[in-house]
């Protein structure tokens, strides 16, 4: 079963918003195998947001994501990598379809509510930089067999 990395950033956090958007990936049938808030060392931030080093809003991002305590989570099912990006809607909230994470709840793209892994590739490299092994549960739940044919 396919894995993914998503974290709710320090603005969804400070807002209360962590409950509702884990409630929002339970009821969609993604299951949480892994979880826990954290302060995030810049090095952390750095080496996650390596591909956006040249960016204009590079600095921006570091400084926002190591504010505050962000909740980091793997999530596991079927496409979860694509499933999980669905529900978390387009990057700019303000374009983000209705309905979605950042459609419903944020604003503004350097406030965009939570991350999560653009492939499948850069789910393993952001789960194995996030999570040791042993953090990860690997269970069975009774409503798999009525969420997989
Ligand atoms: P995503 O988080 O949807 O994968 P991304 O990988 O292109 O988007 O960018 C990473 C984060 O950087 C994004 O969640 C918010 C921030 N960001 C992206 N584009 C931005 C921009 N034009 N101005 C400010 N922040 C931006
Ligand atoms: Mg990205």
């Amino acid at each position: 079963m396919e894995k993914t990395f998503v974290m709710i950033k320090p603005d969804a956090v400070q807002r209360n918003l962590v409950g509702e958007i884990i409630s929002r990936i339970e009821r969609k049938g993604l299951k949480l195998v892994a979880g826990k808030l954290m302060s995030v060392p810049k090095s952390l931030a750095e080496e996650h947001y390596v591909e956006h080093t040249d960016k204009p809003f590079y600095n921006d991002l570091v400084s926002f994501i190591t504010s505050a305590p962000v909740f980091a989570m793997v999530l596991e099912g079927e496409d979860a990598v694509k499933v999980a990006r669905h529900i978390i809607g387009e990057t700019n909230p303000s374009e983000a379809t209705p309905g979605t994470i950042r459609g419903d709840l944020g604003l503004t793209v350097g406030r965009n509510i939570i991350h999560g892994s653009d492939s499948v590739e850069s789910a393993e490299k952001e789960i194995n930089l996030w999570f040791n092994e042993d953090e990860i549960s690997d269970y069975e739940s009774p409503q798999d067999a009525w969420l997989y044919e």
